[in-house]
């Protein structure tokens, strides 16, 4: 991929030897973990493409459509509304903040004890290593943790950033500070392209992103089937390719992929014999974050659901699509929006209650609540979770770890163990 693209990186300021560095890990990585996968489906070679053509292809489609005049958002954070990006005609991408890069220069404006979502963010952008964020016009923050909220004043210093508040609670006048913060970015992201957004833009916007949602819906019935069709991992890919694939060409993709499946449901065959079912639940793990579906997945058991951000999380809810004016969707929005269950709010009553639900819909034999060293909220939050779990009689194991591979072992025997007791 390198020769074609190199002008490409270098007019996007990127660090090239480093970068280099970073596609040559990141392919020796993907060959381990995904390409060493037997009985895979076909319609697994998208992704693989997509995944070898990472900062390849997708980012020439992004830097021809400001050729055109389009903008670019990055966002964090499944809080940000995207149909608002697309009912603007700008193009919205997840930065994926998934691998340890730039840690050390990350750590010289950071507390070193930052969790490593917000390093790698950090990171990416002072190495230069990211030609998503060099393509960004804007880049949305958030106030969910404090973490977050307080690294993008320092990041600020490095990109252009927006910062969206998003309420701590679920009572009527949180919902109307959420209201009035999905007015104030439609006003920006109006001002960022120069383009109104009308009913008509919207309508079409909520039902593209909606339909990517229906997609990954689909999949999810799909994947619960027993034996289990398709690795945890894989699905996991998926859902992290569709923060920043175009999203009328994945839908179509998994779409098709979901045929497969379909098909491969009916023959009755499945990716491993006797593995045990479990699901994952927390931190979101974005691209190339692999690490501990991996380690459970060589370990017996087969991960059926993510409870998630890169997961379920980001696909439950659908916006109401029966409005017609612009006032009534935006309002469809806000409702779509408040319903997230992440750790952030107080009280999360509803996250407990999905991830009971879920495990018991998904048969799954336990849960691996998954932290991110010095993530409070996941972490303070996963307490909560385990209760909810044992009440229901579902065994639960806690995993807090970073993107670092020195833990590897220490964590396979973990859950070597865990599985060894759910079988
Ligand atoms: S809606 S989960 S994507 S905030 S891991 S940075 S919480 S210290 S990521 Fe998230 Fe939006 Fe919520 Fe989802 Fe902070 Fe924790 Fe780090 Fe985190």
């Amino acid at each position: 991929m390198a020769g074609s693209y190199e002008a490409m990186w270098e007019k996007l300021n990127l660090d090239l030897d480093a970068h280099a560095g970073l596609l040559e890990v990141l392919g020796k990585f993907y060959g381990d973990i995904y390409l060493s996968q037997d009985k895979r489906l076909r319609g697994m070679e998208y992704l693989d493409f997509v995944l070898s053509e990472i900062h390849g292809l997708r980012i020439k489609e992004l830097q021809e459509a400001k050729a055109q005049g389009r903008k670019i958002v990055g966002t964090f954070c499944v809080f940000v509304p995207e149909e608002l990006v697309y009912a603007a005609d700008a193009i919205q991408v997840g930065l994926c903040a998934g691998a340890e890069a730039g840690f050390d220069k990350a750590e010289k404006i950071l507390p070193r004890n930052t969790c490593a979502l917000i390093k790698s963010f950090v990171g990416f952008k002072l190495s230069r290593l990211c030609p998503f964020f060099e393509s960004c016009d804007l880049i949305v923050g958030e106030t969910t943790c404090d973490g977050k909220k307080k690294a993008y004043e320092i990041f600020a210093d490095y990109a252009p950033v927006y910062v969206m508040e998003i309420p701590q609670m679920k009572q009527a006048c949180d919902r109307d500070l959420w209201k009035a913060e999905i007015l104030r970015f439609k006003d920006t992201i109006e001002n960022l392209t120069g383009r109104t957004i009308t009913a008509e833009s919207l309508k079409k916007a909520i039902r593209l992103i909606n339909d990517r949602r229906r997609v990954l819906q689909r999949l999810n019935r799909l994947r619960a089937a027993e034996p289990t069709p398709i690795s945890g991992r894989d699905v996991l890919l998926i859902n992290q390719v569709s923060f920043y694939d175009d999203p009328a060409r994945f839908t179509q993709k998994i779409s098709e992929l979901c045929d497969e499946l379909e098909q491969k449901i009916a023959r009755g065959e499945g990716v491993v014999d006797g593995a045990q079912r479990v699901m994952l639940s927390g931190c979101p793990m974005a691209i190339p974050n692999w690490k501990l579906p991996y380690i459970i997945e060589s370990s017996g058991a087969v991960v059926v659901g993510e409870e998630s951000c890169v997961g379920t999380r980001n696909i439950r809810d659908l916006v109401d699509e029966s409005s017609e004016t612009l006032d009534a969707m935006l309002d469809a929005l806000v409702d779509r929006y408040m319903r997230i269950d992440c750790a952030c709010f107080t009280p999360n009553r509803e996250r407990l209650d999905h991830i009971v639900g879920m495990a018991r819909e998904l048969n799954v034999k336990g849960v691996i609540h998954y932290g991110l060293s010095f993530c409070q909220p996941y972490g303070i939050e996963s307490f909560k979770v385990e209760k909810a779990l044992r009440e229901a009689g579902i065994p639960m194991l806690a995993i807090e770890t970073d993107y670092s591979m020195e833990d590897v072992e220490q964590l396979k025997t973990r859950v070597e163990a865990f599985v060894e007791m759910i079988r």
